[in-house]
């Protein structure tokens, strides 16, 4: 049985009711810490209010439920831990200790996921390789590097089956997602429908990697399945898809929508986030150890977003 935390969020959503198909509805108990309301995908199975922060209820609950992999994917994105930078080190560390802990004790096989956010600006920009250096200047960007380290730690203290992924930004149309810096690749979709246009927060020429939710999906649920013996990296392989700026999306987006135009209204904050991190990064090591090989190129995204939104908007 599968425990997932954040299964609300951007990732959970989708991969709760991936895995509820995959596994059994029954075999996939989502928790968050809020209830799913007018959420049907996470409600139609096991759900539980769970706040990371509390081991002692995370443990009881795995061990009620005989879980034998934790999924942990509650924590605060780059944009919002920039503005509650305490905040976000007591989730997104305290967290991802419970959850490994929760992991240690009931012998459970452990994802989390990381970030090119976990990449700073005297890291490579350009095809980032997968060991490379890595002094982010995010407190978001702190909380992954530190992550991936604990993951690793736990993996060669205690045993524990751990794998994780460097996500790029990540695009989808089922669930929106809460104070990224790459949200921006999200919303521009939804105003290209409402309004023919939109006003990007990120300057033109800003580059960094993305990835449709699909491709995303299926990454972790091949890395979880994959042959332990042919990991070299567990914590965390860099993954993407693709590395565009707004000005391509704009184009993309203009091939279906042609009088679709866009003008910029630089946020600082998220600018400086992005700035920190590289243009496109190298993922080479999750290719050639468990078959990482993502299938949505940019026009072929836009497309399936675009008419998928269209009916909602
Ligand atoms: C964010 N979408 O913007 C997340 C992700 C690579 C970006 O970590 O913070």
């Amino acid at each position: 049985k599968v425990l997932i935390t954040g299964a609300l969020g951007q990732i959970g959503s989708e991969l709760v009711e991936r895995l509820r198909k995959d596994l059994g509805e029954d075999n996939v108990i989502a928790t968050d810490i809020r209830k799913p309301e007018g959420n049907p995908t996470v409600e139609s199975g096991p759900f539980e209010v769970l706040d990371v922060n509390d081991g002692d209820a995370m443990l009881e609950l795995a061990k009620k439920n005989n879980v034998d992999t934790v999924i942990h994917l509650a924590a605060l994105l780059s944009a919002v831990a920039e503005q509650k930078p305490q905040m976000a080190w007591n989730l997104n560390m305290t967290g991802l200790y419970n959850a490994l802990e929760t992991a240690r004790i009931v012998d459970a096989e452990f994802f989390a996921p990381s970030s090119i956010g976990a990449f700073g600006p005297n890291t490579p920009k350009d095809n980032t390789p997968q060991d490379t250096i890595m002094r982010p200047t995010t407190m978001y960007g702190v909380t992954k590097v530190a992550g991936e380290l604990l993951e690793d730690y736990y993996y060669t203290k205690f045993g524990v089956d751990t794998r994780s992924v460097r996500f790029p930004g990540l695009i989808s149309y089922k669930t929106l997602p809460g104070g990224g810096t790459t949200d921006y690749a999200v919303d521009i979709y939804y105003e290209a429908l409402r309004k023919k246009h939109y006003t990007s927060f990120i300057k033109e020429g800003s580059y960094m990697d993305m990835m449709y939710m699909p491709d995303a999906i299926d990454a972790v649920v091949k890395l979880l399945n994959a042959d332990p013996d042919k990991l070299v990296h567990r914590n965390s392989f860099n993954i993407t898809a693709m590395s565009f700026e707004p000005e391509d999306i704009k184009k993309s987006i203009q091939k279906i929508i042609p009088d679709f135009d866009m003008d910029y209204d630089v946020d600082p904050a998220r600018q400086k986030i992005a700035d920190s991190w590289p243009n496109s990064i190298d993922a080479t090591a999750a290719k050639e150890e468990w078959g990482f090989s993502p299938s949505y190129d940019l026009d072929k995204m836009t497309a399936d977003m675009l008419d998928k939104l269209k009916d909602r908007i």
